[in-house]
This record gives structure tokens, C-alpha cells and sequence, in this order.
């Protein structure tokens, strides 16, 4: 069934450059970019995104980190394009994500750790609210 998700390529992502391999894998991988936008987010939008999350130790050095400096938010689109991206983002710290990944490959941490994605239909529908309104 096709699906959107929400994906973050993190300020990592932009500070080190890999803002077009990490594009190319997704598209490579077949799906579609239906919205992306580069932009540098504050707190309350940080406190948005991850409100899941804000209550937790390690949220303030999160917030810190996401705030850092642009970063790029994009919508992608295609069959089981949840599952599909966090199986390519590979698992949450970049030191144990499996080798072929975008955090096993490119991350050798578990905060800096390039990408996000929507980890369900429900929390896509409310990301893709926040970031692009109106899509
Ligand atoms: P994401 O939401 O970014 O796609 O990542 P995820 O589902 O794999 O991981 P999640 O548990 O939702 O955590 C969100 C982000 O918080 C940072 N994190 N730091 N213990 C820590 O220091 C820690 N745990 C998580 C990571 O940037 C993670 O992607
Ligand atoms: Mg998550």
C-alpha cells in the first residue's frame, strides 16, 4: 500500500555533506520525493516534533543537536515507504546499525545520527501536519 513518511536528514547530514548520498538511497531505492525543504528549526518546533520524546535524559542534547543548524525535511512517497525508510535508516545508534544501512554506514554515534522517519502511519499523518502543513 502506498504510504508518505516524514524524513529528517539531520544538521549532521548538512554539516558533513551527505545531504546527496543519503537523497540517493531513497531515490535509488525507488521512492518518491513529493515535498523537501531546507530549513534551521527552534526549540518549540524541536518540542513538536518530538513530543514523544521531551520528557526524557537524553531530550535536551537532542534539542540542542536538531537545533544546531539546517537541516532538510522531506515527504517521501511509495509502497510501505514507513517501513521501507527506517529499514534503510537502519537501527536508532549508528555504532550497532547493520553494515548496508544510512546510520551503518555513515554514523558512528546514537544521538548524530543523519536521518529521521515517521515509525508509524499515525505518527507520519502528525509530522507530516507539522513540517508541511496543507500537503
Ligand atoms: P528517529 O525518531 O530520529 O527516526 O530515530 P529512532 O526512531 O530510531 O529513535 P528514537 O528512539 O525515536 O529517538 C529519537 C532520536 O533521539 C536521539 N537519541 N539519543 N540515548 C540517547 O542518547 C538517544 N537515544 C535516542 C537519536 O537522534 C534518535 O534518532
Ligand atoms: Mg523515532
Amino acid at each position: 500500500m502506498s504510504q508518505r513518511t516524514l524524513v529528517l536528514l539531520k544538521p549532521d547530514t548538512v554539516r558533513r555533506g551527505l545531504v546527496g548520498e543519503v537523497l540517493r538511497r531513497f531515490e535509488a531505492k525507488g521512492l518518491r520525493i513529493v515535498a523537501m525543504e531546507h530549513r534551521t528549526i527552534d526549540g518549540a518546533k524541536a518540542d513538536e516534533h518530538y513530543a514523544e520524546h521531551v520528557q526524557r535524559d537524553f531530550y535536551p542534547p537532542l534539542r540542542d543537536f536538531v537545533t544546531s543548524g539546517p537541516l532538510v525535511a522531506l515527504v517521501l512517497e511509495g509502497d510501505e515507504a514507513i517501513e521501507v525508510v527506517r529499514a534503510l535508516n537502519g537501527a536508532t545508534d549508528g555504532r550497532k546499525a547493520a553494515p548496508g544501512t544510512i546510520r551503518g554506514d555513515l554514523s558512528l554515534s546514537n544521538r548524530e545520527n543523519l536521518v529521521h522517519g515517521s515509525d508509524s502511519p499515525e505518527s507520519a499523518e502528525r509530522e507530516i501536519a507539522i513540517w508541511f502543513p496543507g500537503l
